[in-house]
């Protein structure tokens, strides 16, 4: 599809799966662009989790007040380098100069949100804050997360692919109230991780304190 900016149109998408998605594009051209790398970069099943995603993400932007646009590219663009090889990403990390936050132990690529965020910079120069953070941030979280950030958070976990024994109580409470629903994953994030003995980032640490220590105050 084409489209200047400012004017929307439909695109299908067929997956595996056979689902049909039908998403508006808010930021025209752009999104052919970035599905065409993505299409490259990442395996099918993960292709089809970041056009999940990106619906969801849409979602709850409109239900929340956020903009569109940011919402739309930080949902296409959060796992853009989810399959990279060991060599792309070491060579990605020393491009971007920031090998010693990348000192992590095991392979399971948890900072591929983070690296991303230098990523989509320098490729498709993204500069807007909030979509960096809101990609930087979608794995572990962050204390003081902005609407934005709480979004992409949320809709990664609970887009309908996902199927964990609580999800349908967390997408319940995202019809609702997104603090309490963010809460509720975070919460979900732990539980699992202690249960499977598994290392907890130190965002993830934090936003659940964050979320502890404000929810007196709020409606949750
Ligand atoms: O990239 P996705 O699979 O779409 O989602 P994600 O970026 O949220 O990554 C999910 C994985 O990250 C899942 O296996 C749980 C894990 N994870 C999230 N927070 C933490 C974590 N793993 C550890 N060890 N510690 C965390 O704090
Ligand atoms: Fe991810
Ligand atoms: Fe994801």
């Amino acid at each position: 599809s084409s489209s200047r900016k400012g004017i929307r149109q439909k695109d299908f998408f067929q997956t595996a799966l056979g689902d049909i998605l039908m998403i508006t594009s808010y930021i025209g051209k752009k999104r052919e662009l970035y599905l065409e790398v993505l299409k490259k970069k990442l395996k099918s099943s993960r292709f089809e989790h970041t056009l999940r995603t990106e619906k969801k993400a849409i979602e709850l932007a409109k239900r929340f007040g956020v903009d569109l646009s940011k919402a739309q590219t930080a949902a296409l663009l959060h796992d853009i380098l989810k399959n990279i090889s060991e060599e792309e990403k070491h060579s990605l990390i020393s491009k971007y100069n920031i090998g010693p936050i990348f000192e992590q132990k095991g392979g399971e690529n948890l900072l591929h949100g983070e690296l991303a965020s230098y990523y989509i910079k320098d490729e498709f120069q993204i500069d807007d804050e909030d979509i960096i953070n809101a990609v930087k941030n979608h794995t572990a979280g962050r204390a003081n997360m902005s609407k934005l950030e709480k979004i992409i958070y949320l809709a990664d976990l609970i887009e309908d692919g996902r199927d964990f024994p609580s999800v349908d109580k967390i997408r319940k409470a995202a019809e609702e109230n997104l603090d309490e629903a963010v809460f509720m994953a975070c919460s979900h994030t732990i539980q699992y991780l202690v249960d499977s003995k598994m290392p907890i980032l130190g965002g993830t640490i934090e936003m659940y304190n964050d979320y502890t220590t404000k929810m007196k105050g709020m409606e949750i």
